[in-house]
């Protein structure tokens, strides 16, 4: 901004607006990224430019992630992008719209691509039209008072499993070089990002059968709640011995169960 006063003309501040040709608000640059990596992953020739990833002829925004998440539709034996060849997800699209993902959201961490890259260090992050997303609102009971050994905290702590997690979920060739929960490699293409909201549930142990419907809109945060899944690692449960977790709307793990069929 230029203010002209008599002869003197001083610039108090200079900013760019980024070029949006098509007036979607998404700044052509981004959206001419997009489709080159849109290309490599689904193995198409779409046109460089903002029409792509623009509004639809009715004015609404795209989403329209591919099923296969690495194989060119029509074509599931093509694998695009290495590692294993994916199989097709059910639906099309992540239910966030591209003019979501450009705006993106404040998370905590999560994103890693197939081979275990990319992780997201928590802040303000842009989403992908090209990948499919999935959300967790994360939630912590606090240990009980005196804390109780048999409610175990992960190895590395809570943070270190949700990155092995949210890796596992992405992961394509097994050797993304994070702690596996389990044998890897069989992963979905999709990202995983979370928001760690409370640490500090009250303790408490679930009865039988295990029923958390009001402990779990407690924690619910009200303004994750349309897109990200409640995730609730707790303790225990006095419900049918194998039971580890529950998902009934939201995802109860139960921490003291894991441990036990780990340790026997
Ligand atoms: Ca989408
Ligand atoms: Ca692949
Ligand atoms: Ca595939
Ligand atoms: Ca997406």
């Amino acid at each position: 901004m230029r203010i002209d006063v008599g002869q003197k003309s001083v610039t108090i501040h200079e900013f760019t607006v980024p070029a949006d040709s098509d007036e979607d608000r998404i700044a052509d640059r981004w959206e001419r990224d997009m489709v080159r990596v849109w290309n490599n992953q689904y193995g198409a020739t779409e046109t460089i430019g903002p029409a792509f990833f623009g509004k639809d002829a009715a004015g609404n925004y795209d989403d329209k992630e591919e099923r296969d998440p690495d194989s060119p539709p029509g074509n599931p034996a093509a694998d695009t992008d290495g590692g294993r060849n994916l199989p097709p997800h059910k639906t099309q699209g992540d239910s966030l719209t591209v003019a979501q993902e450009y705006r993106g959201l404040v998370l905590d961490g999560g994103g890693f691509d197939g081979r275990g890259r990319g992780g997201h260090a928590g802040g303000h992050v842009r989403l992908s039209p090209v990948f499919k997303e999935y959300l967790w609102e994360v939630d912590i009971m606090a240990q009980p008072d005196p804390p109780a050994p048999q409610y175990p905290t992960p190895r590395g702590g809570f943070v270190a499993l949700l990155n092995a997690v949210a890796a596992d979920y992405s992961d394509q060739t097994g050797a993304t070089g994070l702690p596996a929960p389990r044998a890897t490699g069989r992963g979905a293409g999709i990202h995983v990002y979370w928001v760690i909201d409370d640490t500090s549930m009250i303790h408490g142990v679930f009865g039988a059968p295990v029923n958390a419907d009001r402990f779990a809109a407690l924690y619910r945060h009200p303004l994750l709640s349309s897109e990200f899944v409640h995730v609730l690692f707790v303790d225990d449960h006095r419900g049918r011995a194998g039971l580890r977790g529950v998902s009934q709307g939201y995802s109860l793990i139960f921490m003291r169960k894991i441990a036990n069929a780990v340790s026997s």
